[in-house]
């Protein structure tokens, strides 16, 4: 069960479920729309069953985590389903609980995995209702992972969780995220061999996404260079704004969503991700495979992954003139661009590969299934 939009989760999820279909595993997904990045995936092994959106004048708006429920009822009956791996606490797991309860007695009982990705915490602290329920359904799953020692630790404080909850982070396939894709089109956006900055997210506020605008502003002052910005979500129009009064729009591409950011980061130099935090930060891995050098903040979950002067560099949340100066620093010397952005990559072979995540996956599956 995922998120099918553009955003780290659905990509985690739909990942995840693409490797254990290779590796002989029957695999399906529910979700409101097939998740982006499996329409190119053909396999005997992945289904996908659409949950449709109901709306009905006198009932409330949204009805998702029903919905979701009474899907997974059928999907389980009928393909009789061992684990049913929810991401996110609300709606998912706690769906996924829902539909294991209302299962007839006959049907065989699934295990419920949970995976959190962050934004359950970030949801309970604008809507506090939610406490309850997300508690509950972390409580209640039988294994429950999140992608980082971070968003481990903040899950333990904010919900006061006593139960085991393993890290496993997140993954890049490096044979997708490379350099020198034929796809990669630099002469589009940087004709004069401009140096190319990156920024790929869902444009929420939590992106920081002006700040990003503000280094590139400072960058440009120093050398010729572009930026490109990939992704869109309530902060775009505010970022437009500051990059007219800048005036920089000859000089930043706003691409809006875009289904294979792997062209583009193939050919890019810098990635910018200032977010206030992440609790992974799946797109700066994805750059980093790229060979990108990441400069980032050192916001949640970032400092698991960004090992400073080595794989990118990190500064404090906020702190663009650092930020800018790092990048100047790095634009400046292409060497040793070359040589963190390869240094990257091997890091990212090294530690988040999928031959290495997908197995403990696989592990905790067979743990709660008693195998
Ligand atoms: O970053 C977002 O706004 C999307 C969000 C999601 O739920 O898809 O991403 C979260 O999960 C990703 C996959 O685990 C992580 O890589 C992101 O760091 C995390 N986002 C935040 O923590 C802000």
């Amino acid at each position: 069960m995922c998120s099918p939009t553009y955003g780290g989760s659905g990509v985690v999820a739909t990942e995840l479920g693409r490797f254990l279909a290779e590796r002989g595993n029957e695999v399906h997904f529910i979700s409101a729309a097939s998740p982006f990045r499996l329409q190119s995936v053909t396999s005997p092994n992945i289904f996908f069953h659409e949950v449709q959106s109901i709306s009905y004048p006198v009932l409330p708006g949204e009805m998702h985590g029903i919905t979701i429920a009474s899907k997974t009822v059928q999907v389980a009956q009928d393909y009789d389903l061992d684990i049913v791996h929810a991401h996110y606490a609300i709606p998912h797991a706690i769906s996924a609980w829902l539909a294991r309860e209302v299962s007839p007695r006959q049907c065989k009982r699934f295990k419920v995995v949970t995976t959190l990705h962050g934004t359950d915490i970030t949801l309970v602290g604008r809507a506090p209702s939610f406490f309850p329920i997300a508690q509950f359904a972390i409580e209640n799953s039988d294994a429950v992972t999140t992608v980082s020692d971070w968003l481990r630790r903040e899950t333990v404080k904010e919900f006061g969780i006593k139960r085991d909850i393993e890290v496993i982070p997140n993954f890049v396939d490096e044979a997708i995220f490379k350099r020198g894709l034929p796809g990669c089109k630099k002469h589009y956006y940087a004709p004069n061999n401009e140096k190319i900055l990156m920024h790929i997210s869902n444009f929420r506020p939590v992106k920081r996404v002006q700040d990003v605008i503000q280094v590139f502003a400072r960058v440009q002052k120093e050398m010729p260079a572009k930026l490109i910005l990939i992704g869109d979500g309530p902060e775009r129009d505010g970022a437009a704004q500051l990059v007219r009064e800048l005036h920089l729009m000859q000089h930043v591409y706003f691409l809006g969503k875009q289904d294979h950011t792997e062209n583009f980061l193939s050919c890019s130099d810098v990635m910018l991700f200032p977010s206030e935090y992440e609790s992974f930060g799946l797109a700066a891995l994805e750059a980093m495979a790229s060979e990108n050098v990441v400069v980032t903040s050192n916001g949640g979950g970032i400092p698991e992954l960004i090992k400073q002067g080595k794989n990118g560099f990190m500064a404090n949340v906020g702190d663009v003139d650092e930020m800018a100066r790092l990048t100047i620093e790095i634009l400046r010397d292409d060497e040793r661009r070359k040589e963190i952005g390869r240094f990257a990559r091997e890091d990212a072979h090294e530690r988040f590969h999928p031959e290495k995540i997908i197995p403990q996956y696989e592990a905790l599956y067979d743990r709660v299934l008693g195998r």
